[in-house]
């Protein structure tokens, strides 16, 4: 049975955006005017990589943040550009790792440019970010941007060092998913307060909230890598698993058999058959099918939506401070949106 709706009556994007859509355009046009690369090749790969497909959610939720906390000013805009190049440049890098051809639907650049342009393509984005950051003259700002960087890294190295191991204890899975993911929402958020010179106390509760945020949306991926199609995630399905990696509906089932040793050892025996399989392989549909069972008898995908909504919970509270406003209407329903989403 699929598991219950994280987020039954979550808005549409369209309505959480709306506060923010005539700023999100200027965050386009710094985006687009990055320094363009005198070499041809590398300007095409690099905007291939910006081109429209991505939700643009760590620019969405940095002018949220900044209108809720207090108005949306220029140096907010670039913030949110340079969240975003960040971003994609992780991506490049991401598929590089993971020999992925396919991400939002489209070739990645990798396939189309090969790996040496996607790792260059990745790090003259990083330079351009660096180069905006320059602009806005405030160290604590290149400190946070610098701070999340580290901790992508690190979240990568997590990932790698915890696949294959079916004994990853919780601690590690959550300590990737911050370093990985939630690090880079929580630095939107904490950029925002500090460009609009909030108290201390308040920047920590909207980095609370962008952690959170983060975890929440971290914990839904992992559950789409068993509940989405191909074209709704516009990527192979199973994809984690088929990697080694043991994300959140994988560890709930261990965790559920770990009185009945028989049982844990035959789900670690289908997870180390899945391992490296081919999207055609033969064998996928019937270790899948067998997998998708466990996971029922341990209600684990059911758990998985109930800890996300935990931390979308945790988000909402953290932001109980700030004032009404469409804003924080639109932040509200971004949490419902994310846990609801389907990309
Ligand atoms: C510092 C450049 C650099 C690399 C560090 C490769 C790497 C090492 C880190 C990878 C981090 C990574 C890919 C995290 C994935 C986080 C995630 C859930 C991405 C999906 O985000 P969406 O759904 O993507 O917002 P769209 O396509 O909407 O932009």
């Amino acid at each position: 049975m699929p598991p219950a709706s994280p987020a039954p009556n979550a808005l549409d994007a369209k309505t959480i955006y709306a506060p923010v859509l005539a700023d999100l355009e200027q965050v386009k046009e710094s985006l687009a005017s990055i320094m363009t690369p005198e070499t041809e090749t590398l300007g095409q790969a690099i905007f291939h990589a910006l081109k429209d497909g991505g939700k643009l959610l760590r620019p969405v939720l940095t002018l949220l943040v900044s209108g809720a906390s207090g108005g949306i000013s220029s140096a907010h805009v670039e913030a949110a550009a340079v969240a975003e190049l960040i971003h994609v440049a992780t991506l490049l890098h991401d598929d590089v790792l993971d020999d992925a051809d396919l991400r939002r639907g489209r070739p990645t650049v990798r396939a189309g440019w090969g790996n040496h342009m996607a790792i260059l393509g990745g790090d003259y984005l990083l330079a351009q970010a660096s180069l905006k950051l320059s602009y806005l003259d405030n160290p604590r700002l290149v400190r946070i941007f610098a701070i999340v960087l580290s901790q992508l890294c690190e979240g990568e190295v997590l990932q790698m060092q915890n696949a294959f191991d079916f004994d990853t204890p919780w601690s590690r899975y959550y300590q990737k998913s911050i370093c990985k993911t939630a690090a880079l929402f929580r630095a939107c958020c904490e950029s925002a307060g500090v460009i609009n010179r909030l108290p201390e106390d308040q920047i920590d509760a909207l980095k609370t909230y962008g952690e959170s945020f983060g975890l929440a949306f971290q914990i839904v991926d992992d559950l789409m890598d068993f509940t989405r199609t191909r074209e709704e995630l516009g990527k192979p399905v199973l994809e984690d698993l088929k990697s080694g990696i043991i994300n959140a509906p994988v560890l709930l089932t261990r965790d559920y058999f770990a009185e009945t040793p028989e049982k844990q050892q035959a789900l670690k025996d289908t997870l180390e058959a899945l391992y490296g399989l081919d999207e055609s392989a033969p064998e996928l549909p019937e270790k899948a099918a067998q997998l998708s069972a466990w996971m029922t008898e341990a209600d684990a995908l059911n758990k998985t939506v109930a800890m996300a909504q935990d931390y979308a919970q945790k988000a909402r509270q953290s932001i109980a401070f700030l004032p009404e406003s469409p804003y924080k209407a639109s932040l509200l329903g971004l949490l419902d949106y994310a846990l609801a989403r389907t990309h």
